[in-house]
This record gives C-alpha cells, structure tokens and sequence, in this order.
C-alpha cells in the first residue's frame, strides 16, 4: 500500500485516511498543549488562602519537639564524661546539676545518680555511653506506671474528665483528644464545663466546629455540674463513642474546687454510675517544679487515673515525665508537642526515653 495508491483510488482506503488523519490531529493538538501549557502564566495573588500546612509524621514532631530538652542532656552529659576515665564525685555533682535542670525532681535525680554510680563498678570505664545507659534503664524503671497503664473502659460512652489549673492547655488537650479519637474512627461529644469564662466555651466550640464535633455547652457563669449532666444525656441519646468534658482551672480555692469536682461527679454518675471512666490531670512541661505541686493539690481533691503532658516543645525541662512519674506513680496518657491538632500523642516511654537521651 503506496501513498499513490491511496491517492488514485481514495474510495478503497477509507480506513487507512480515517487513521491517518486521526493520527496527525493528535499529534497536533499535543503539540499545540505543549506550547499552551509552556506559554501559560498563572498569576500569583498576595491575597491566597493560607497554604495547607504539610502534616509531619508524629515521629518528626516529637523529635522536634523534644529537641530541647535533648540538646541541654547531650551537652550537659558529654561536656561531663568526654575524656574522662574515672568517675569522681566531682563528676556525679555535675550530672547531678544537669539531671536537676531538666526537671527531674532532686528525689529522682539522687536515685538516678546513684545508679550510675553502681553502672561504674569498674572505675577505668567511665564512658558517656554507660552512664547515659543507666540513667535511661532507671528512667524506663520510673516510667513503669505509663508502660503498664490499665486499658480505657470500654464503656459506651468513656467519659473523661479533663481538669488542671488555668492556661496548661485543658482545652486545646480536649481538641487534641477529639482529634485522635476520631481518627480512631470513634465519634466524641465535647463538654464545656468551664463555664467560668466565656472565652472557655467559645474556645471550645471552635475546635468542635474544626473537627466537626458536637459541644454540649451552657451560658457563661452556669452550673458547670448542670452541663456535665446535660453532656451525659446527649452523649447517651446519640450513641458517643468518647464524651470529653473541659473543667475550669481555679486552684486559689481548693474547697471550692472540691465541691465543684465532686458535685461533677456526683451528677455524671446519675446516668452511669462509674463515670467518670478517667479523671486526666493536664500539666504544662514549661511550669517544672510547678508540676510537682499540681498533681499533688488535684491528687487530694480528684481520683486521678491519669496525667496529659502539655508543651514539651517549649521547653529544655522535659525530663519532669520522669520525676513526676516516680514521685506520684501515674500513667502519662498523652504528650503535646505542638498547638496543632495531630500534636497530641499517646505516651510511648521508650520513644521518650530513645528522644531525650540520644
Ligand atoms: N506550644 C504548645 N502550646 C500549647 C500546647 N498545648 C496547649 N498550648 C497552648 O497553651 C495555651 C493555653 O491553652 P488552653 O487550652 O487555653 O489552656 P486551659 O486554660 O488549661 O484550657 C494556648 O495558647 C495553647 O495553644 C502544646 O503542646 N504546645
Ligand atoms: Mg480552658
């Protein structure tokens, strides 16, 4: 078959033109989409969105976020034992100063002093490496309350009670938490028993709006129990998998915080009588010794199950997991490393424990 022959006789080779011609408009429309798309101009607006911001996995974020506290360790640590080959006292004052800047607590610091000091029953091997060993096994030891923490109830609904003083991050906690346990697939009412401010509520009810989950709230100055009461019977009503209930975080007064809590509790358990299922004392990492006193003021006046670590990106003191732990002997539930929604995490000791003393 010749281009001649096509030519003479056009009639008999409908199919091979129909191909052909089918085949030079293809090639000159992608040629002409080429020049389009090399010759377009898209023009950039000042006035975009805001660009979305590209999630880290939660690996990264607590690496970063416990950037800190590991820089101050591994400077402390290795400026101590580079070079050494004995271990002086001298050199256990110092450690002890560095493990005591983290926020250790000074009762978990002699403990996790004395433990390198028997980790360096040959005093010719001093190195960095066994005593950033020992500290860790011990740490890991005092950490034993979160490793082996009772499993959530699996009661429909759980309810969390969320308490701690002002501005540790109760609330954004709360929004954390829905975050997460959505993205277990679980559906979660919102509670905003701080109805001391209304800055509380509303602060609430942007992050149910965010997350596209209900908040049961109340007027500003309402009875904080009549809410709870009130989130109970919704929660039941629409079948909520996780019902979260935010608290107010006025310590000044710790016999009115008292009733408060107790009245709480009281009306939670009309409906179901072993709420609530958790009661997780919120802690600001930044506040160091603070938190020592906090957990042992809501210790008196809550039955508390279980502790949320807030704001371990802010600060060089992450190490107050460890004494805190030991002193109170209670799970650390989650950890925030960030503001944002997925900056909320479940506590992995050993991930801590491998972030601060690598
Ligand atoms: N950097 C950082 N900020 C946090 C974290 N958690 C909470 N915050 C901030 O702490 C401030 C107080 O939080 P809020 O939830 O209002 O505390 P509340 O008074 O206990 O309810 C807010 O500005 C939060 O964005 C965290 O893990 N990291
Ligand atoms: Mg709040």
């Amino acid at each position: 078959m010749s281009m001649e022959n096509i030519i003479a006789n056009p009639s008999e080779h409908l199919l091979e033109i129909a191909i052909l011609a089918t085949a030079i408009l293809f090639l000159l429309f992608s040629v002409g989409w080429l020049f389009y798309r090399r010759t377009k101009v898209t023009p950039i607006t000042l006035q975009d969105e805001k660009p979305k911001p590209i999630a880290k996995p939660w690996f990264e974020r607590l690496d970063e976020g416990l950037s800190r506290t590991r820089s101050a360790l591994r400077e402390g640590l290795a400026g101590i034992f580079s070079g050494q080959k004995t271990l002086t006292q001298g050199m256990l004052d110092n450690l002890h100063e560095i493990l005591f800047r983290a926020d250790i607590g000074v009762k978990t610091v002699d403990k996790l002093i004395e433990s390198v000091r028997q980790a360096k029953a040959l005093p010719e091997d001093s190195s960095l490496d066994t005593a950033k060993k020992a500290i860790y096994n011990k740490s890991l030891e005092f950490l034993e309350p979160s490793l082996n923490a009772k499993p959530l109830s699996n009661s429909k609904p759980l309810i969390i009670l969320i308490i701690g003083v002002n501005g540790v991050g109760k609330t954004t906690s709360i929004g954390k938490l829905a975050a997460y346990f959505k993205s277990q697939n679980k559906s979660v009412l919102l509670c905003a028993a701080d109805t001391f401010r209304a800055a509380a509520i509303e602060q609430l009810q942007v992050w149910g709006e965010r997350l596209d989950v209900k908040v049961v709230a109340h007027q500003q100055g309402s009875d904080p129990a009549a809410v709870a009461y009130d989130s109970v019977k919704a929660a039941t009503a629409r079948g909520s998998d996780v019902l979260l209930i935010d608290t107010a975080g006025r310590l000044h007064n710790k016999q009115d915080l008292m009733k408060e809590l107790e009245k709480i509790k009281r009306i939670l358990a009309k409906d179901v009588p072993d709420a609530p299922h958790e009661t997780w004392l919120i802690l600001d990492a930044t506040t160091g010794q603070n938190a020592f006193q906090q957990v042992q003021a809501f210790k008196s006046v809550a039955d508390l199950s279980g502790l949320i670590f807030t704001k371990l990106d802010g600060t060089a003191k992450g190490g107050v997991l460890i004494g805190v732990s030991d002193e109170f002997k209670l799970p650390i539930r989650f950890i925030g490393v960030g503001e944002q929604a997925e900056d909320l995490r479940p506590f992995v000791a050993k991930d801590y424990l491998d972030k601060i003393f690598s």
